[in-house]
């Protein structure tokens, strides 16, 4: 097959770490209601879409394309939906979309910027904020649009509701005179109180039976913090460095943001349990189409052969209906490695020709077998490199392994 931006895993595209560069941002995680998935926002493709990944690593797929910057997904309870904002209708609102990609709905409507949603436990209730910025205000509505309620009208910023979980209260960051703190207010707009003090910036709280977990500067750059909604208990989590925090639905693991170790914004998951840090995505180059054995299926590998693999890094168009504009000439093919081994191009010079005949020129490299480090079994191998622009690209396809007993 040609190669699928649908890769296994994303434990991939470490090849170019060491070149400076432009690298995607996956941000914004929020765990599906089964614990099994967890969904973000990546540039990988073009534009800010929703990705869904497997907590394991596996199955990342793209749900969202809207050629528009999304933002701030929020699984629904009932596992049915994502909730997240975009300007897709012409300034920032709240839209639901389908688990298979169908059906986006626009919630809000009108001038005001309406973002960040929360979804009440029980399914009912989108919390999210409105307003111009730097005067956001906390407003409420069923979770089918209708009914919108604003819950607060402080002179400052409100930001990142998070419901509690029996429903009736929402902490979220309120920001004023450059200082952010964490309040709680009732979902009906009463009995307001602060939960956090001090000259720092408190942001992103996410709100379970375990506790408040948020962001903050607090200690000098931004980490993850815990606190109880009494206010007790405050505490760091140790080597929590980042941003987005959100809680699996059992309460043992945290998703967040942070850059990794590529230099691009990635998603990490913190165990409380045992106290380890995974990285969950190490997506460090926008995606690009390739073929292993341009134009031949399936791409069998003898891992154990001498032999000199070609490789076609495609050009691609969105006016042909494929997924992006790349223009495969762009990148250095100096840069490019390939395989678990990086494989440099075995002859130092890439070829620049229309591979696959559809009227536009390609990239095509070729690799030896040796360097590329394939191993029998191996199911998909990946390439990455970097455009003369800088731009770190990745792009994987199927192998089918041969030789091996
Ligand atoms: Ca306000
Ligand atoms: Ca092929
Ligand atoms: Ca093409
Ligand atoms: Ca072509």
């Amino acid at each position: 097959m040609v190669g699928s931006y649908y890769v296994e895993s994303a434990q991939v595209g470490l090849g170019a770490v060491g070149v400076e560069g432009v690298t995607p941002n996956s941000l914004n995680p929020t765990y599906s209601p089964d614990g099994s998935k967890v969904a973000f926002v990546s540039d990988m493709l073009s534009s800010l879409d929703i990705w869904v990944i497997g907590v394991d690593g596996s199955e990342l797929r793209r749900l969202s394309d809207f050629s528009m910057d999304v933002r701030d997904p929020v699984w629904s309870p009932d596992g049915s939906r994502i909730a997240f904002s975009t300007s897709r209708g012409g300034n920032p609102d709240i839209w639901t979309i389908q688990l298979d990609g169908s059906n986006p709905v626009q919630l809000t409507t009108g001038p005001s910027d309406d973002d960040q949603p929360s979804w009440s436990p029980d399914g009912s209730l989108i919390a999210f904020v409105s307003g111009p910025t730097g005067t956001n205000d906390l407003w409420t509505m069923t979770a089918d649009g209708s009914n919108p309620r604003k819950v607060t009208n402080l002179s400052g910023q409100e930001n990142h509701p998070s419901f509690s979980p029996d429903g009736t209260e929402l902490v979220f960051s309120f920001t004023q005179t450059g200082v952010s703190n964490l309040m709680i207010i009732n979902v009906d707009g009463t009995g307001l109180r602060r939960l956090t003090t001090g000259d720092v910036r408190d942001f992103y709280p996410n709100w379970s039976s375990n506790g408040i977990v948020f962001s903050s500067n607090r200690a000098g750059g931004f980490d993850l913090w815990l606190i109880q909604p009494d206010g007790s208990e405050l505490q760091p989590i140790p080597n929590a460095v980042g941003y987005d925090p959100t809680w699996s639905p059992d309460g043992n693991v945290i998703a967040f943001s942070d850059l990794g170790p590529g230099g691009a914004q990635n998603i990490f998951l913190v165990n409380l349990v045992d106290e380890t840090i995974q990285p969950l995505t190490q997506i460090n180059g926008f995606f690009r189409e390739i073929d292993i054995r341009p134009g031949v299926e399936p791409n069998s590998v003898n891992p154990k052969s001498t032999e000199i693999i070609p490789v076609t890094i495609l050009t691609t168009s969105k006016a042909k209906g494929e997924l992006i504009n790349s223009d495969a000439t762009r990148i250095d093919p100096l840069s490019v490695r390939f395989g678990p081994g990086l494989a440099p191009e075995a002859h130092g010079e890439g070829h620049i020709e229309d591979v696959d005949g559809d009227g536009d020129l390609d990239l095509l490299l070729h690799f030896r077998t040796t360097d590329t480090g394939i191993q029998c079994g191996d199911t998909e191998v990946t390439l990455t490199g970097v455009t003369f622009t800088r731009h770190h690209i990745q792009g994987s396809d199927t192998v089918v392994t041969v030789g091996c007993r």
